[in-house]
């Protein structure tokens, strides 16, 4: 059976550094699901609703064949043994992320056995970009950040941080 792959994450918004990961893991799965986190309790903390995130994902990644956008709630590993996928993608980026991400591998693994987490390393280029500083850079105004995130996210950005003025 092909290997089916989940890159889950908030993704608010999507970044290069998101994309380089999924672009590399395109090649390595023949099928990877962005799943997008649709938490209550976080939902106060996240810029864009979940709609918004899967029409600015579903545009970011409308040139990738295998990769399928989705929403999904509750626990990650039960979302994926509904799905049949056996591989979560992780991106690393410093020695900062591995703690976190080592912690959420084991759980996950303990929880449901057959599922393994694959890690791709950061590429130096976008290894120092995240979701939060490029949301902090938006807030001010700045052009800057169609530089670290793709034109579907940048227009949201602008959209979004017009609509708040
Ligand atoms: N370069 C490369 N990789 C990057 C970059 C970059 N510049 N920026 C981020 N990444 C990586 C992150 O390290 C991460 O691996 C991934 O991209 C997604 O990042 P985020 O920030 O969008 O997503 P997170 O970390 O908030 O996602 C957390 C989950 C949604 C995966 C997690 O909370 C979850 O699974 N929740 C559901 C409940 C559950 O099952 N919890 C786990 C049980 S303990």
């Amino acid at each position: 059976q092909p290997i089916k792959a989940v890159f889950p994450g908030s993704f608010d918004p999507i970044t290069n550094g998101h994309m380089d990961v999924l672009s590399r893991a395109c090649k390595l799965f023949p099928e990877v699901t962005l799943a997008v986190l649709q938490n209550q309790r976080k939902a106060s903390k996240n810029l864009f609703t979940i709609e918004e995130r899967l029409e600015m994902l579903r545009k970011a990644t409308e040139h990738l064949p295998n990769v399928r956008v989705e929403a999904f709630g509750g626990l990650l590993v039960e979302y994926m043994r509904e799905r049949g996928a056996t591989v979560i993608l992780r991106g690393l980026r410093a020695v900062s992320d591995y703690e976190y991400e080592l912690q959420i591998a084991h759980l996950n693994r303990q929880m449901n056995p057959d599922v393994e987490t694959v890690f791709i390393m950061a590429a130096t280029r976008w290894s120092y970009v995240s979701s939060s500083m490029v949301k902090e850079i938006a807030s001010y105004g700045s052009k800057e950040v169609s530089k670290m995130v793709p034109p579907a996210s940048a227009e949201a950005l602008v959209k979004k941080f017009a609509e708040q003025q």
